[in-house]
């Protein structure tokens, strides 16, 4: 199988990215993570994003925060389907990031989630994959049909409670 690249522009990025890392797990997909950033460490972010389908790399997904240009960056270097996550951080509630990730130009798209959204980065990074493993798809129609049955059993819960 594939794997899935996981970067985040600093250690401060973890507890959002963690999030993504916990899913691909439950999903039991391959993954690498690293800390690079676009700013602090262009070159080694270039040279990630570059060696990464040689990498058996499937799909990539991006975390930063305040002017994150990190998964634009990685993606003006790969052809990879990128994942942006916007992180929020301690100025304008993650919109900073959310419109430094989302707003592409023409050409070089970059997938972008909800800020903090890192579960669902996971569950696409998965969805992207699944493409090509039945296996792997079978497991995220499972995850929904067991979500569907938690909505549905807090619906019986206030229903009968109220
Ligand atoms: C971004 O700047 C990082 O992705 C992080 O969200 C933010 C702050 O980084 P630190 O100063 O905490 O390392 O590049």
């Amino acid at each position: 199988m594939k794997k899935i690249g996981i970067v985040m522009g600093s250690d401060s990025d973890l507890h959002v990215v963690s999030k993504a890392v916990d899913m691909l797990k439950e999903l039991d997909v391959p993954y690498e993570v690293h800390i690079y950033s676009a700013h602090r460490t262009p070159e080694e972010a270039k040279d990630w994003a570059r060696g990464a389908r040689a990498a058996g790399i499937g799909a990539i997904i991006a975390a930063a925060g305040m002017a994150a240009h990190l998964a634009g960056a990685i993606a003006a270097n790969t052809t990879l389907p990128v994942i942006g996550i916007p992180c929020k951080g301690s100025c304008f509630d993650g919109m900073d990031a959310l419109l430094s990730t989302v707003m592409m130009p023409s050409g070089i798209p970059v997938a972008t989630v909800a800020v903090d959204g890192a579960k669902n980065a996971a569950i696409l990074a998965a969805e992207i994959l699944a493409v090509t493993d039945e296996e792997l798809a079978e497991k995220l129609e499972s995850k929904r049909r067991t979500d569907a049955q938690a909505v549905l059993e807090k619906d019986r819960t206030i229903a009968a409670g109220l």
